[in-house]
C-alpha cells in the first residue's frame, strides 16, 4: 500500500470507529508490533541508502498523523460519554472547587428577613396576598373615592376593567381582616407596581411591608412607638424619625414617616432630592369605612397601618444612591451583599 492509500485507510478507519474497543483495534492494525505503520518503519533499513531519509519522513508523518487522530477521537468518545459536546479533558478529581459562582440571598431578601424578625419579636404574624388584585380591594374597599388621583391609569397597571397589579400592600389589609376577628396584629410583604417616572428613589416595580393593628383600644401612641422601636431597631438609637402630617383615604389621622438620610447623613444629596431626609412609610389610624367594608364596628375596634417602602429600607442601610440597581441583575453589585 502507498502512503496516500494508508493515510486515507487511516483516516477512514478512526473515523467510523465507533466506541473503545473500535479504536483500540484501529490503533493495533496501525501502530501495533505488526501494524501496517509499524511495518513501515522497520522498512526504512531494508530500503536503499538514498531512499531512507525520504521513506523515514513519510513513516514518521503517518506515525504522528494517526496519533493525533486517535487522540482526538478519544476525546471525542470520552466527550459522547459525559453528555457533553464540550468535554476535551478527563475529569480531574483533584483540582480545586471552583467558586465566586454559587448563589446567594438578594440584597432585598436579607434586608425583609431583618425587618420579619424584627416585626416577629413585636408580636406581628406574618399574612399574605396576591399581587394581581380586584380594584376592590386595591381601592373600593379602602376607602378611595371613585375620582381618586391614584386610581388613574397614570399610577396603576389594569389587566383588566376590575383587576390590577396591586399598587400597594394596604389590600391585604382588606383580606385579612375579611377572614379574622380582632385582636390582630399582622404584617404582609410583597411586591407592588406603580406606572411611575423612574429616578433614584422611585421603581415601577418595588417592595413594601404592611403593618395592621386591631383591637379595643388602639392610639396613635402605639403606632408611633412601634414604628419608632422598629427604626431605631433597624438603624440604631441614634436614628432621627419625623412623622409628617399625611393623607391617606384609609387612615385618619394619616401620616408620613421619614428618617434621616444617611447617604449623605442628612446633608442633602440626589437619594434625598437634597431634603437631607427619606421618606420611608405612611402610616395612620384605620378609617372607620375600612372597618364597615370589612364588618367590624367602628364603634368597638380601632387600629393602626403603615405601609413601608422595603427597597427605601435597604438603601439607607447598606448606603445605595439609586433604587434601580436592585432589580438590575449586574451581578457586580448583587455579589456585595
Ligand atoms: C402607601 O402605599 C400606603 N399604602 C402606605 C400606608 C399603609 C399608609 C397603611 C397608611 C396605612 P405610599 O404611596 O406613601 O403609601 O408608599 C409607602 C412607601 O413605599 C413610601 O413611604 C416609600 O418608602 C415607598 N415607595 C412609594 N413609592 C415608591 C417608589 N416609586 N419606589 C420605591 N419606593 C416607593
Amino acid at each position: 500500500m502507498d502512503a496516500d492509500a494508508l493515510e486515507k485507510s487511516i483516516r477512514h478507519d478512526i473515523d467510523t470507529a465507533d466506541g473503545y474497543d473500535a479504536l483500540e483495534q484501529t490503533r493495533i492494525k496501525y501502530l501495533g508490533r505488526k501494524g501496517l505503520v509499524t511495518g513501515l518503519l522497520k522498512d526504512i533499513k531494508d530500503a536503499p541508502p538514498d531512499e531512507r531519509p525520504k521513506l523515514g519522513a513519510v513513516s514518521n508523518k503517518l506515525k504522528k498523523l494517526t496519533e493525533s487522530l486517535l487522540e482526538e477521537k478519544l476525546s471525542v468518545l470520552r466527550a459522547a460519554q459525559q453528555g457533553s459536546r464540550f468535554y476535551k479533558k478527563p475529569h480531574d478529581a483533584t483540582l480545586p472547587a471552583h467558586d465566586g459562582m454559587t448563589g446567594r440571598r438578594h440584597v432585598l431578601a436579607t434586608v425583609f428577613r431583618e425587618l420579619k424578625d424584627i416585626f416577629v419579636g413585636m408580636g406581628y404574624t406574618l399574612a399574605s396576598g396576591p399581587m394581581v388584585e380586584l380594584e376592590y380591594y386595591n381601592f373600593q374597599a379602602l376607602n378611595f373615592p371613585d375620582e381618586h388621583p391614584s386610581r388613574d391609569e397614570q399610577d396603576t397597571f389594569y389587566i383588566t376593567d376590575d383587576m390590577l397589579l396591586r399598587t400597594h400592600t394596604s389590600p391585604v389589609q382588606v383580606r385579612y381582616m375579611e377572614e379574622n376577628k380582632p385582636p390582630l396584629k399582622i404584617i404582609a410583604a410583597g411586591r407592588v407596581f406603580r406606572n411611575e417616572s423612574i429616578d433614584p428613589s422611585h421603581a415601577a416595580e418595588f417592595h413594601q411591608v404592611e403593618g395592621l393593628y386591631v383591637d379595643t383600644d388602639v392610639s396613635l401612641a402605639d403606632l408611633k412607638l412601634d414604628v419608632e422601636i422598629f427604626i431605631q431597631q433597624l438603624f440604631g438609637s441614634k436614628t432621627q424619625v419625623r412623622f409628617r402630617p399625611s393623607f391617606f383615604p384609609f387612615t385618619e389621622p394619616s401620616a408620613e414617616v421619614d428618617m434621616t438620610c444617611v447617604v449623605c447623613q442628612g446633608k442633602g444629596c440626589s437619594v434625598c432630592q437634597q431634603t437631607g431626609w427619606i421618606e420611608l412609610m405612611g402610616s395612620g389610624m384605620v378609617h372607620p369605612n375600612v372597618f364597615r367594608a370589612v364588618g367590624y364596628d367602628p364603634e368597638i375596634y380601632s387600629g393602626f397601618a403603615f405601609g413601608l417602602g422595603v427597597d427605601r429600607v435597604a438603601m439607607m442601610k447598606y448606603g445605595i444612591d439609586d433604587i434601580r440597581l436592585f432589580l438590575g441583575n449586574d451581578l457586580r453589585f448583587l455579589r456585595q451583599f
